[in-house]
């Protein structure tokens, strides 16, 4: 897969895009991702990537221009553009999904108040947020989406890891609480259930265990 990501601080996203498994599928050539600098496609002596908003107001805007140049230095086949903003469409696990299948996508991240409208119309590009939140830019949402996406490309982690997201996305359910060595720690004992051998049995508390936090923690989910 190929990723672009067009923004003003291209270290904040290249750096951790060379670290943990995304790194590796870098290195082994499963993944191409490049980082582009916007200022780089400005035109004026002071490299402007923002501007006043048309209508008044407090806050800067992306503007146009800079954002079609680097979009149309890429490859024709850019794929998908993907907008970070916190007015997006939300992700979830069955658009990562969707997006894991692409091959190539681009992402833009803005900073300030966002876009200027004629971007997302005329690109055109569509707008992705990562939750009902504000940062203050979209490079570590890019980021996120990222993670989320590549891991599910084949190649890029183990089975192990792959397995765990299949059960989630099937049972519609949190996780079940985990317990490693030792068995009892500062006073707080592992559930006895989970060092009985009794594999059925355990099944049904990791079952009954995953309701009751999901109930707990996530009431909105209703599986
Ligand atoms: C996010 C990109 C770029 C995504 C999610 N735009 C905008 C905006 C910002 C603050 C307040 C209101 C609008 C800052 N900002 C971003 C924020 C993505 C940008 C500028 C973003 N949360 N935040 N899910």
């Amino acid at each position: 897969m190929r990723i672009d990501v067009i923004t003003i601080f291209p270290a904040l996203v290249a750096q951790p895009l060379r670290e943990s498994l995304i790194g590796r599928a870098v290195e082994t050539g499963l993944l191409d991702v490049v980082v582009h600098d916007l200022r780089g496609y400005t035109t004026d002596r002071h490299r402007s990537v923002d501007d006043e908003a048309y209508g008044g107001g407090p806050g800067m805007v992306m503007k146009a221009e800079p954002l079609f140049a680097a979009v149309e230095a890429l490859d024709p086949d850019r794929g998908r553009v993907l907008a970070m903003s916190p007015a997006g469409r939300l992700l979830d696990q069955p658009l990562a999904r969707e997006l894991a299948l692409e091959p190539h996508l681009t992402f833009l991240c803005g900073r300030y108040e966002g876009f200027d409208e004629r971007v997302l119309d005329g690109l055109p590009a569509e707008e992705l947020s990562i939750g009902d939140y504000v940062v203050s830019g979209g490079e570590l949402p890019a980021l996120v989406v990222i993670e989320a996406v590549t891991r599910l490309v084949p190649g890029v982690i183990g089975n192990e890891d792959s397995h765990r997201n299949d059960s989630f996305g099937d049972t519609g359910l949190l996780d079940h609480p985990h317990y490693t060595r030792p068995q009892r720690f500062r006073g707080m004992d592992v559930p006895p259930i989970l060092t009985s051998g009794d594999h059925a049995a355990i099944a049904a508390w990791r079952l009954e265990a995953a309701r009751e936090k999901t109930r707990r923690n996530r009431p909105d989910l209703n599986p």
